[in-house]
């Protein structure tokens, strides 16, 4: 669970991201797949290329998803059931992939927000992360 300073860095950031999910989503995508190639694997039935509509899309999606998640910090695992579902028994991704995707976020954060990025909101955001991850990669056993 989250300390208040905690929840409030992390609703702070979140209001950023939820102004523009697709661009910041598909920013994190790019350096996913450019950084880690073998999550591209995953996506073979998309167009993984720079400035790709399905990547635009698919990132608006997972951000999105995540300022879902914010709006319901006291009860993640109820909000992301559905995806942990999906992720776990559908998808099945190997879960060093969260850590990869969730270090892309945090880099398109900084770059984007350097002042707001301080120490703190990027030890809150990671943590968020970190959460929602161990959430989405929680039911494959
Ligand atoms: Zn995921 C899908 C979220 C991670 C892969 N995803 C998805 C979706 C969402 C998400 C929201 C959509 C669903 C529907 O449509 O219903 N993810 C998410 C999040 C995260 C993630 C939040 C973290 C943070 N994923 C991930 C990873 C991977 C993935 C890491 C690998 C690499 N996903 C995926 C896929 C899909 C998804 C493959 C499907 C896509 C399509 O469209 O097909």
């Amino acid at each position: 669970s989250f300390s208040d300073a905690e929840k409030a860095a992390i609703v702070s950031m979140i209001g950023k991201v939820a102004a523009n999910p697709g661009g910041y989503g598909s920013e994190a995508l790019e350096r996913l797949f450019l950084g880690f190639p073998q999550t591209k694997t995953y996506f073979n039935h998309i167009d993984v290329s720079h400035g790709s509509a399905d990547v635009r899309t698919h990132g608006g999606k997972v951000l999105g998803a995540l300022v879902e998640a914010a709006k319901h910090l006291d009860d993640m695992e109820g909000t992301l059931s559905q995806l942990s579902d999906l992720h776990a028994y559908n998808l099945m991704v190997d879960p060093g992939n969260f850590k990869l995707l969730s270090h892309c976020i945090l880099v398109v954060l900084a770059c984007h927000f350097p002042a707001e990025f301080d120490a703190c909101t990027h030890a809150a955001f990671d943590k968020y992360l970190a959460v929602v991850s161990a959430i989405l990669t929680s039911k494959y056993r």
